[in-house]
């Protein structure tokens, strides 16, 4: 459980499968590498090792019956419309933007994300994120603007046309593709919270477009 948004009036609330606008939603995702075992052992079944993107259909695959148990709407955050999964996710935890466009934590920095939200008709106990000051704010050094070799990573956004064009060069193939991306890998907040290898590298392949 990644936290919990009660909408208020005024919210673009999501829509609940009985037609009504959501009171509640509780999001689901991973902080660091914590969902890796279970999706790398239903992977490993042969049934599922040809699933077409895989991480949004064990998702699905997990979510859903959870979702039916306790008489929820399930969003997923590839589904399109998208739903503001990041929006949400700001209300409900310490996060700010970073210049990757990935939202920071101050604990587990740039190493997280969103998996589902289930909405519910009525309103949840939440408690408000305690905030602390945003860790791009007090990083002077900012090593991730500089760090990127196509300097994709700006001030104004990430870009994505320098990234992809560079992952599908040599270069790419043996450093970001690998490693993972460089400019998030730099990043000096929440380093012990960092993706295992074929974590990065599963990430990067689904970017690689
Ligand atoms: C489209 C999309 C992208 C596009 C962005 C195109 C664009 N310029 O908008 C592309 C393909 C570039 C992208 C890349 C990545 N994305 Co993306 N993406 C999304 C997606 C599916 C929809 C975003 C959206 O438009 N939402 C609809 C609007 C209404 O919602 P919103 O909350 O108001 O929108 C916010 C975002 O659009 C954000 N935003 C705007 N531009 C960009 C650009 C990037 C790169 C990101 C991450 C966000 C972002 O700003 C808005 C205000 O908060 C979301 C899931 C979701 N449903 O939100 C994931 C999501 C934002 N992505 C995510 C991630 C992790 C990534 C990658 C790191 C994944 C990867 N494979 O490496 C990369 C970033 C690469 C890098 N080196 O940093 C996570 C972010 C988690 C977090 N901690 O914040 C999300 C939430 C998915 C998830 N399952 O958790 N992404």
């Amino acid at each position: 459980m990644r936290g919990v948004v009660n909408f208020v009036s005024g919210d673009k609330a999501p829509i609940l499968n009985d037609g009504q606008a959501a009171a509640s939603i509780v999001l689901l995702g991973n902080i660091g590498r914590s969902i890796w075992p279970a999706f790398e052992r239903w992977r490993g079944v042969p049934a599922n090792k040809d699933a077409q993107n895989p991480l949004d259909t064990w998702s699905k695959a997990v979510i859903g019956p959870v979702a039916l148990e306790f008489g929820a709407t399930a969003y997923f955050p590839s589904d399109p419309p998208w739903q503001p999964f990041q929006q949400w996710a700001m209300r409900a935890d310490d996060l700010r933007p970073s210049p990757l466009g990935i939202l920071i934590h101050p604990e587990y920095g740039l190493w997280h994300g969103y998996r589902g939200a289930l909405g519910f008709g009525h309103f949840l106990p939440a408690a408000l994120p305690v905030r602390h000051a945003h860790p791009c704010d007090t990083c002077s050094d900012k090593p991730c603007l500089s760090g990127c070799p196509v300097a994709a990573v700006l001030t104004s956004g990430f870009q994505i046309a320098p990234c992809r064009t560079h992952l599908k060069t040599a270069e790419g193939k043996t450093n970001c593709m690998i490693a993972g991306c460089l400019a998030r890998n730099l990043c000096p907040v929440g380093t012990e919270y960092r993706y295992q290898p074929e974590q990065l590298r599963f990430h990067m392949a689904a970017l690689n477009l």
